[in-house]
C-alpha cells in the first residue's frame, strides 16, 4: 500500500487530508507543488486533476481530488480510527458539519483572506469587513456548539474537526496581518472572543501527528 499525495502550502484542503492521513496513522509520500511556479497547472499535475488544484490523492492505482472525495476514500479504504461515523444519525451529523464548512464557511473565507493574502487590503475595507461579520456568526455557531461536547461533532475528534481547523487558522492569520491592523476586526485573540473554539484548536493541535501537517512556511508564524 502507497499513498502519495499533493499539497500546496497553506492550503486549507490539503491539511484537511493531511490531518485525516495522520489521524488514521496512514503512512503518505507528500509532494508540495509551488502555487507561484504553478506546478499545480503543468500538464502531468492535471492528468491527475484536471481543475488544476490541490489536494490530489494517489493509492494503489487510484487517483482522487476533492477534499472530500479524498476523505471519503480514506474513510472507506483505512476505517479505524473513523472520521466520518460508524452510526447512520452520527455519519449523517459528521457530513452535515462538512457540508456547513464548505458551504457557509469556505465562501466567506476566501472572500476575507483574498485580498489580504493575495491583494491590496487598501479599498477593500468594507468587503473586508463584511466578511468579518459574516464569519463572526459561523463562529458563534462553533461557540455555542462547543459548549455542549469537546469536538465539533461529539464527543470524540471527526472529518468536521479537521475540516474546520485548517480554514480557522487561514482565518486568524489573516486577521493577524498589519495590513488590517486598523480594522477593527476582533478575531484577535480568539481566546478572548470565543474561548470555546481556541480551547478546542488546543485539543486538534494536540492530536498525534499533527505538528508535522502545519504549513511549511507558517512554522514560525504567530497567529494567534
Ligand atoms: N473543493 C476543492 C477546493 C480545492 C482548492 O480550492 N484548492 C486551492 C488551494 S486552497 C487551489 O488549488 N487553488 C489553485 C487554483 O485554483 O488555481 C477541494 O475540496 O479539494
Amino acid at each position: 500500500m502507497s499513498v502519495r499525495i499533493w499539497t500546496g502550502s497553506g492550503s486549507p484542503y490539503s491539511w484537511r487530508v493531511l490531518l485525516a492521513l495522520r489521524f488514521k496513522g496512514i503512512p503518505y509520500e507528500e509532494q508540495v507543488l509551488s502555487f507561484s511556479a504553478r506546478d499545480h497547472k503543468a500538464p502531468d499535475y492535471l492528468a491527475r486533476n484536471p481543475r488544476g488544484k490541490v489536494p490530489t490523492l494517489e493509492c494503489e492505482g487510484a487517483v482522487f481530488y476533492e477534499s472530500l472525495g479524498i476523505l471519503a476514500f480514506l474513510e472507506a479504504r483505512f476505517p479505524d480510527p473513523p472520521l466520518l461515523g460508524r452510526a447512520p444519525v452520527e455519519s449523517g451529523r459528521i457530513w452535515q458539519r462538512l457540508a456547513e464548512i464548505d458551504n457557509y464557511l469556505a465562501p466567506v473565507m476566501h472572500a476575507f483572506f483574498r485580498p489580504i493574502f493575495f491583494g491590496n487590503p487598501a479599498g477593500q475595507e468594507h468587503a473586508i469587513q463584511q466578511a468579518a461579520g459574516v464569519i463572526h456568526l459561523e463562529l458563534g455557531g462553533y461557540e455555542a456548539l462547543l459548549d455542549q461536547a469537546p469536538w465539533i461533532t461529539g464527543d470524540a475528534p471527526s472529518a468536521a474537526d479537521l475540516a474546520l481547523y485548517p480554514m480557522l487558522r487561514s482565518i486568524l492569520r489573516a486577521a493577524a496581518r498589519p495590513s488590517v491592523a486598523d480594522l477593527e476586526l476582533a478575531l484577535l485573540p480568539i481566546a478572548e472572543s470565543y474561548p470555546r473554539v481556541a480551547a478546542w484548536m488546543g485539543r486538534v493541535e494536540a492530536l498525534p501527528g499533527f505538528a508535522a501537517t502545519v504549513p511549511p512556511h507558517w512554522q514560525a508564524a504567530d497567529d494567534g
